[in-house]
């Protein structure tokens, strides 16, 4: 799906803003053919539950809806006139003017429809019913349940299934844009480099709606100079002396694409991409032909008040943040990011491995740390009771449209912290990475992050991934405070992955201690900035005695809000920076060791 731009043939204009907001009590049905009775008012794009002081709305479990008006420029209602949703979680209806437009299940990916006909001269109403529940047939996955309070009313509770605050509402930007009535539907970019003769054979497949004489594809460079054309709707354009997108170094084309009719441009649409090569091979990951080293984070979409909606200052600043750090990298932990922030990856060259919304794939997420100290249950039945398969197939078509071109994109991530220790395991997940790696028309590697429990031993889905990817908390969820056995056990466990993959990288996605920030002990103690800064050192030492060990983006970027559990104040304070994005005293130490860590060798 293309994003929304301005071209010479296409306008964009922008819904966001203060809109009418109200919760669904579930008693008097809402009735979207009349105004909405609401007397609560929101800022979109950002999530609900933040922007008001009534702990109902905030911890509200159902639906709620939301409205606004708009009108169209009369010349532009003869256009083709699209509503876009960068995101609405996790499900929506939509109204134009009481009728309904479309409906989308799935929280982190954006939809759109054509609404022309439901237009009206002056002043339209938009109105969108949302709903924030999540069971076992969603992704994320949610402990659903009802009950009745004293007056009998309907109550529902979502249990996230997961470690993050079920924040939802219009979480990114809602656009209508036009395009004209025949127009380009869809840009698939898949460049090809010979990195000796520095030549790029750029695939450029156009899908297109409607009638055009001819396709034509210009590939600009960054200096506005055309590198190359061709002509149709499936070429391949060479780019001489070609430009690689690196790491941190980024550099961008344009594919100017151009539907023609009778010798007129009608629509027009200028995509950006990035040349670069993915591999892995021979134990490594590479990229354009080096062997790269992930240095970074697991992050999330959080901040305070907008809660998981767009927050383009804080991505800045983070991206900032990471720079500074030397770090290279992130993973979108654990649902697709913006829009937004995959175009800004792109620009300043942040590595990023991209997540599905599969998280809480496990039998009964809980603090119960039991299971980690006895490990894995081949039989926790997790595979009987998750109803997953058609949203996650879902998830993974609808990400792999939105970011195939983007440069920064490196890797997917099916899912994480699955029961991929569990019997029926590879059952569910074989058929999702044949689909994954049939759709990415740049065929880049595939990982599942693993949780603790999937083992060497235990695991039973390993042979699907190209990357082993593992989230361990040696030293804090076991054996907490005593870091010469979380050290040995680290080490035991990463020898035992390489022997058994001798061929496949490893890498850490997470790693981390809850830390309280200011809060200091000469002994070391768990929670203190210096068991914090302890830990990683720990880390550190053992990731680099091991060979195949490609990575290490620890866990998080930043102290960020859940669900409440005994276990979390105020949210999980395992962040290397707070929530306001100030260091603790870790960012020093990993500053220091990641700065003088090549991104390559
Ligand atoms: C994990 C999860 C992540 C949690 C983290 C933690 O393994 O993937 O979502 O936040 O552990 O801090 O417990």
């Amino acid at each position: 799906m293309l994003y929304p731009i301005d071209t010479e043939s296409r306008v964009v204009m922008n819904l966001n803003g203060v809109w009418k907001f109200m919760i669904d009590r579930e008693v008097e049905a809402v009735n979207p053919a009349e105004p909405l009775p609401a007397e609560e008012v929101m800022a979109v794009p950002a999530s609900f539950n933040d922007q008001t002081v009534t702990k109902e709305i905030r911890e509200h479990s159902g639906y709620t809806w939301y409205e606004r008006e708009f009108k169209v420029a009369t010349p532009l209602m003869k256009k083709r006139v699209v509503l876009r949703f960068g995101s609405a979680t996790h499900e929506a209806w939509v109204y134009v003017n009481g009728r309904e437009v479309t409906h989308h299940k799935g929280g982190f990916t954006p939809f759109e429809v054509e609404i022309g006909e439901f237009l009206e001269q002056g002043t339209n109403r938009l109105t969108v019913r949302l709903s924030n529940l999540l069971d076992y047939t969603t992704l994320p996955v949610g402990n659903y349940s009802e009950h009745s309070d004293e007056e009998g009313n309907l109550v529902r509770k979502v249990d996230e299934n997961f470690d993050f605050f079920n924040y939802a509402g219009l979480h990114r930007p809602v656009h209508l844009y036009t395009t004209p009535k025949d127009y380009i539907k869809d840009i698939s970019i898949a460049p090809e480099v010979d990195l000796d003769k520095r030549r790029a054979d750029v695939k450029v497949d156009v899908k297109t709606a409607g009638d055009f004489d001819e396709v034509l594809v210009t590939i600009i460079d960054e200096e506005g100079n055309e590198a190359g054309r061709s002509s149709g709707n499936t070429v391949s354009v060479a780019i001489d002396d070609v430009a690689l997108w690196q790491p941190l170094d980024a550099y961008l084309y344009t594919a100017k694409v151009e539907g023609i009719k009778g010798g007129e441009t009608t629509d027009v649409y200028d995509e950006q991409f990035g040349v670069r090569k993915v591999e892995v091979a021979g134990g490594r990951f590479l990229i354009n032909g080096e062997p790269f080293y992930f240095k970074g984070f697991g992050k999330h979409e959080d901040t305070y008040v907008n809660g998981r909606g767009l927050n383009e200052a804080y991505n800045v600043l983070d991206i900032n943040l990471m720079k500074k750090m030397g770090a290279n990298s992130f993973r979108t932990s654990h649902y697709p990011y913006s829009d937004e922030m995959m175009r800004l990856c792109d620009r300043e060259g942040i590595v990023v491995i991209d997540e599905t919304p599969a998280v809480g794939l496990f039998g009964s997420f809980s603090f119960d740390l039991s299971i980690l100290e006895n490990g894995a249950d081949s039989k926790d039945g997790t595979w009987e009771v998750m109803n997953t398969s058609d949203a996650h197939e879902q998830v993974i078509r609808e990400l792999i449209d939105r970011d195939k071109n983007h440069p920064s994109v490196v890797m997917w991530s099916i899912s994480n912290e699955a029961a991929t220790y569990a019997n029926g395991a590879h059952e569910y997940f074989e058929p999702l990475f044949n689909l994954a790696r049939e759709l990415d028309p740049q065929k880049r590697p595939l990982t599942n992050v693993y949780i603790m429990m999937a083992t060497p031993e235990s695991d039973q889905c390993s042979d699907l991934l190209d990357v082993i990817a593992l989230n361990r908390y040696y030293g804090w969820y076991l054996d907490t405070g005593d870091l010469k056995t979380a050290e040995a056990k680290t080490r035991k466990e990463l020898l035992a992955w390489q022997e058994k993959y001798p061929d496949k990288p490893i890498m850490y996605t997470e790693y981390g201690a809850d830390t309280v920030a200011g809060f200091h002990s000469p002994y070391g103690e768990p929670f203190s900035e210096e068991y914090q800064e302890d830990y990683y050192r720990m880390n550190s030492k053992v990731f680099d005695e091991i060979d195949n060990f490609v990575g290490e983006q620890l866990w998080n970027f930043a102290d960020f809000q859940t669900k409440f559990g005994i276990n979390r104040v105020q949210g999980n304070k395992k962040g290397v920076f707070t929530r306001e994005r100030e260091p603790k005293m870790a960012a020093r130490y990993l500053s220091e060791r990641w700065n003088s860590i090549p991104d390559f060798g």
